[in-house]
């Protein structure tokens, strides 16, 4: 099953992955170069060892997929998995007057009155970015991310590439390309960015008349980010596919660092001492195009799941 795939890397990770230290201070279990094929004709690969929240990725691709790079459309939606990131823009700008924050994802941990400090501010940041359009405007855009990558990569004579509309376009116009690809890595544009990209490129492939997707992910936050990265691009493909008329065939997803932080070990063991359930099936309804899609158009169906289980995310 879909969930197995999964296990078998947290298992690999537990049993050969280095001790590594990493920006965020954290500490982690990590492994380099590593593949995992999911076969969309058996499901929808949302994890069922644990509960993945299919809003907060479905609303996350779309605000990819509509070119956006600003926290108030996911805020919209009460999704907060990217507050951290703008947060951390506006507590180290020269406008901001409030408590110290530096470090703030650590010592929220480690320290409950600075945690309670903490989360009054990041209430009053998302509040501040819903409410007030000029500071929405400066403080909640992360820069030049995914959807700016996606939708308006800038050329050096100024000019757009709408990278989506074209892989889209190529895919129904000459389907045995080897050149169906999209790239959110812009070298020119790492240093504007809130994080460089994770999940950084990836490529179609068509082969009678089935729609498959590999995904180079540069690295990866096994217990966290993954599950959403393996069921937000199983999404894209199935939009793609959808746009394309054509059916949805193999998700590849492929890692370079693959880690798991020291602070999730518990968690994993928790997940890996469950039992799967079948995977879930997608439903896209309607008839609109993948780029004026909403996430009420979306429908999961029959998620039988263990419960959630928390974790804390390096910043
Ligand atoms: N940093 C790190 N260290 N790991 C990440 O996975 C990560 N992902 C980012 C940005 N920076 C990151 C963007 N994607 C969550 C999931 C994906 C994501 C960001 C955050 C997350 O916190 N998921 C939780 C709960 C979400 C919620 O309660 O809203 C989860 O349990 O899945
Ligand atoms: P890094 O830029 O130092 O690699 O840190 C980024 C962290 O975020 C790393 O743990 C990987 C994780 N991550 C994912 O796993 N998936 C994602 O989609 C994103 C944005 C980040």
């Amino acid at each position: 099953t879909f969930d197995d795939t999964y296990h078998e890397l947290m298992k690999k990770i537990k049993s050969e992955g280095s001790y590594k230290n990493d920006r965020t201070g954290t500490g982690t279990y990590s492994l380099f170069g590593y593949q995992m094929r999911f076969d969309l004709k058996e499901g929808f690969p949302l994890l069922t060892t644990k509960k993945v929240l299919f809003k907060m990725l479905a609303t996350e691709l779309i605000w990819f997929i509509r070119g956006d790079t600003n926290i108030r459309f996911l805020l919209q939606y009460n999704n907060n998995i990217w507050n951290e990131w703008a947060f951390k823009n506006w507590v180290e700008s020269a406008e901001y007057e409030g408590p110290d924050m530096t470090d703030f994802g650590r010592r929220a941990l480690e320290d409950e009155s600075f945690n309670e400090t903490y989360k009054e501010e990041m209430a009053r940041f998302k509040n501040k970015i819903l409410e007030d359009d000029a500071f929405a405007e400066e403080y909640g855009d992360l820069g030049n991310v995914y959807g700016k990558q996606w939708r308006h990569w800038q050329g050096p004579d100024g000019s757009f590439t709408d990278q989506l509309k074209n892989v889209v376009e190529s895919i129904k116009k000459n389907p045995d390309s080897r050149r169906h690809i999209v790239t959110a890595w812009n070298p020119a544009e790492i240093d504007g960015m809130a994080l460089p990209p994770c999940h950084a490129f990836f490529q179609f492939y068509v082969n009678d008349g089935k729609l498959s997707l590999q995904l180079y992910q540069r690295s990866g936050d096994v217990f966290l980010g993954v599950p959403f990265n393996i069921a937000s691009y199983a999404l894209l493909l199935e939009l793609v596919a959808r746009e394309c008329g054509l059916e949805a065939d193999e998700f590849v997803h492929t890692l370079g660092d693959a880690h798991i932080y020291t602070n999730h070990m518990d968690a994993v063991n928790e997940q890996l001492a469950r039992k799967s359930f079948s995977p879930p099936k997608i439903k896209i309804k309607g008839n609109r195009s993948m780029f004026e899609l909403e996430y009420e158009d979306f429908e999961v169906i029959d998620y039988d799941c263990h419960p959630y289980i928390k974790a804390p995310i390096a910043v």
